[in-house]
Formats: C-alpha cells, sequence, structure tokens
C-alpha cells in the first residue's frame, strides 16, 4: 500500500476538503498532518475549532486511516519522518503565502522518489470565502471573547490597534497590508484606550469618563466588527467597584481587561513624574486582582496587570517584583510600560521576566519605543503589541487643518485636498450601496 500525506487545518470542513480526499485515498493509504494552533498563526488563519475537535472529524472520515499532529506550517519534519509516496494537496498554493512550502515539499519528496500531486482547486469553495462569509454575518459575544486567548497562543505576537469609535474599528477589522513574501497582514484585535475614548469626547484621561459610557463606545464599535478586544480599565477603581466592570466587560464580549498599579487621581503614564502620581501597594493591587479573577464568569476573559515602576521611576527591581507577585496573585498577563524612547529597560524587563517565567504573556505599548518592531518583540519574548493611540493622533492634525484653512480662506475650495471625496465617502461604509 502507497503511503499518502495530506496536510489540512479541517476547520469547517467542505466539499473541497473531501473532494482532497478522495483523490487522495486512490492513490493508498492517507494520513492527514493536522495543523496545531501554532502552526496555524504561522499561517495567520486561525480555526473556530480547537485541535481535538478539527481531529475527531477528520478521524470519522473513511478515507483518513490516521491523523497526526503537524506543528509547523513547513511539512519538513513530517515528511522526513513518514516518507510518503505521494503528497496531495489543491493547486491554490502555487500562488499563495503557501508558494514557500510548497516548494520545500517538492525538495523533500526528491529524497525518496515521492511525488506532489495536486487537485485543482475550486474557487467557489474554500475555507477563506467560507470564513469571510461568516465574518460578514458577524460574530457571538462568546466566540470574539474567546479569540484573543487563542490567538496569543498561536501567534509568535499579537498586534493590537486603538480605536476610540465605530469607524476606527473599521479599520482595525480591514485594514491589510500585502508584505513582500506575498503574506497578507492584518491587525488581530482592537484597544479601547482610556487615553483616546476621553480625549475624543473631550475630557482629560483621569478616569473621568465613567464606565457606562466607556461601554457604549465598546458596544458601538462591537456593532460593526468581529475582532478581539483588550479594554483599558485604568486603575479599576475600588476593587469592590472592579467586580463589576469585569462582568460588565465580559457580559459586552471583551476578551481582556488592563489594570495599572495606581491608585488615587490617576494621570496618564506618558507624563511619567512631571505630574503628581502614586502607585498601589503590591498587597492591595493583588487583592484587587483577586477579586476581579473571582468575579469572571467565563474561563477565557483575562485580567492583565500592569506595572507603573518605570514609568515612576521605581526601579527594575521593583517592577520585577511586583510583576511576580501579580502573576501570583492570579493575573493572565502583565504589561510593562515606559516613556523612554530608547528599549532598553524594556528588553532588560522581558528578558528577566522570561529567566523565571515563559508562558505569561507579556504585553507592550511602545507609544515611545517605536523603533521597535512587532517581529523584534516577538523574537523577545512579548506576546502583545498595543498601537495605544494613533488612530486618534492620526486623525485630529487632520480636522484642525481643514478648520484653520476654511477659516483663512472664508470658503473650503483650499481644504479640498485634505479632504476624502463625497463619492469615497459615501461608499466608504462596506454595503452602502
Ligand atoms: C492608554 O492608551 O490610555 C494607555 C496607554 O493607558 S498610555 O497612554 O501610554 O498610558
Ligand atoms: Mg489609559
Amino acid at each position: 500500500m502507497k503511503k499518502v500525506y495530506v496536510s489540512l487545518i479541517a476547520d469547517l470542513i467542505h466539499a473541497g476538503h473531501i473532494n482532497i480526499l478522495k483523490e487522495a485515498s486512490k492513490l493508498g493509504e492517507v494520513t492527514v498532518g493536522l495543523l496545531t494552533l501554532k502552526a496555524c498563526g504561522e499561517l495567520n488563519d486561525i480555526p473556530y475549532l480547537d485541535f481535538e475537535k478539527r481531529k475527531e472529524v477528520l478521524e470519522s472520515l473513511s478515507m483518513v486511516k490516521k491523523v497526526i499532529a503537524q506543528d509547523t506550517a513547513s511539512y519538513k519534519t513530517n515528511l522526513e519522518a513518514l516518507k510518503p509516496d505521494f503528497v496531495v494537496h489543491g493547486d491554490e498554493w502555487q500562488n499563495n503565502n503557501q508558494k514557500k512550502y510548497r516548494e520545500e515539499v517538492i525538495a523533500s519528496l526528491k529524497a525518496w522518489d515521492g511525488k506532489l500531486v495536486e487537485i485543482a482547486y475550486s474557487s467557489d469553495i474554500n475555507d477563506m470565502n467560507i470564513k469571510e462569509q461568516m465574518t460578514k454575518l458577524g460574530i457571538t459575544t462568546t466566540a470574539r471573547l474567546g479569540r484573543l486567548r487563542k490567538l496569543i497562543n498561536a501567534k509568535p505576537v499579537v498586534k493590537i490597534l486603538e480605536v476610540h469609535n465605530a469607524l476606527s474599528g473599521l479599520i482595525a477589522e480591514n485594514a491589510n497590508e500585502t508584505l513582500e513574501d506575498g503574506a497578507v497582514v492584518t491587525f488581530d484585535g482592537m484597544w479601547s484606550s482610556s487615553l483616546t475614548d476621553s480625549t475624543s469626547k473631550g475630557k482629560p484621561d483621569i478616569e473621568a469618563v465613567d464606565t457606562t459610557a466607556r461601554l457604549t463606545t465598546v458596544n458601538e464599535i462591537f456593532e460593526v466588527t468581529t475582532k478581539p478586544m483588550i479594554y483599558d480599565a485604568d486603575t479599576g477603581g475600588k476593587a469592590e467597584h472592579f467586580e463589576f466592570t469585569v462582568r460588565s466587560l465580559e457580559r459586552t464580549g471583551v476578551s481582556a481587561v488592563i489594570i495599572e498599579d495606581k491608585t488615587g487621581l490617576k494621570k496618564n503614564s506618558l507624563f511619567g513624574n512631571d505630574v503628581a502620581q502614586t502607585q498601589d501597594s503590591i498587597e492591595n493591587f493583588c487583592h484587587k486582582i483577586k477579586v476581579g479573577k473571582e468575579a469572571q464568569v467565563t474561563n477565557e476573559f483575562m485580567i492583565i496587570a500592569r506595572i507603573e515602576s518605570l514609568i515612576l521611576e521605581a526601579g527594575m527591581e521593583d517592577a520585577l517584583k511586583r510583576a511576580f507577585a501579580y502573576v501570583e496573585a492570579g493575573a493572565d498577563g502583565v504589561m510593562i510600560h515606559s516613556r523612554l524612547k530608547d528599549p532598553a529597560e524594556i528588553i532588560e524587563f522581558v528578558t528577566s521576566f522570561r529567566e523565571k517565567d515563559n508562558s505569561t504573556p507579556i504585553v507592550v505599548v511602545p507609544t515611545s519605543f517605536n523603533a521597535v518592531t512587532t517581529d523584534e518583540f516577538a523574537k523577545m519574548g512579548v506576546n502583545v503589541v498595543i498601537y495605544a493611540n494613533h488612530m486618534l493622533r492620526a486623525a485630529y492634525p487632520g480636522m484642525m487643518k481643514v478648520a484653520q484653512s476654511i477659516l483663512k480662506n472664508r470658503r473650503s475650495l483650499e481644504a479640498e485636498p485634505d479632504c476624502m471625496a463625497i463619492k469615497e465617502i459615501l461608499e466608504l461604509i462596506p454595503g452602502t450601496k
């Protein structure tokens, strides 16, 4: 009996998969290399179903002899272990972001005279089309909430963009860029920033915008998006209040909350010690984390502890001591903040933290240390990078410039080149026509 290898994600089994498996089984005994969450992350294609569920479905198909895990987007390790006579794949990978894996498969098969068999790809039935259609229908609260943890487990680094209203939410949802290697990159989720939500409401970033108003913004964003959200809850308020915030965020479908270890009148961290800011005691803050963890209803919701020691110049030792204490108290992740342009203190923190803890997610907000790329953060051991205020900061100068031009010229003619065309704005929102 010949050996046949088929690599699949098999999240939503459809006629295209069945066709490939049918053709593969005509050639011999089929082993499916089922992509693990990590391997899916390399392809930027995160499945809805977990590995065991996807495996169960495939194992029940008569065309499949065996299902094994494929832990990387590359087939190499599995192929060298199995030495199949055939690898069967849809022919669409000749021209998409899997091209490099195809070339690698051809090279590997040569060593034992195996063959690659490519099946004509049915362009009307494929995962991406089905997923796109599903996304258009929206997302359930539970699926959105659980998605952040999945992304953190799957991807080398999760990229989050600040949103302050539904329109900026649509940018986080739809912005994409095709890189040189053909890979299409997108943002993984959204950040509800206390700074930009307050600023867009014309108020200072001092916890003056209450949770109800903040959640109204979140709900408006959720109406038109499907990506997960991390919510900036400032200090979290009093522990007795924080438990209600946690429940409200979960009920809305927010995936994670970040609370910072400050107390008293909160001021934005980027002021540093230029304004009076007080750090909470480790004991109090751990208590707040515990209260939050006890209040949450789902297993997926995350409470992330933000350490302000470097912002307030309390030193690296204090930052690390707090980080470990907060994780001990139940925090699902830590955020380390810095307002220095030089990333040295962030690198030192991440390296020292990772020496003792190689699993707790680390979050950074590189507003100041903005020369570091997401890939460099990933290599360092950071899991989530938040671009925390850029949508609002980009929008405001444009609006101010146009307002001033109208005043100066007593008409809008001169401002037109700085504005989007009316036709474009009429068609900006998906499904307008
Ligand atoms: C925010 O976006 O509101 C933050 C990040 O908390 S920072 O402004 O850098 O403090
Ligand atoms: Mg904030």
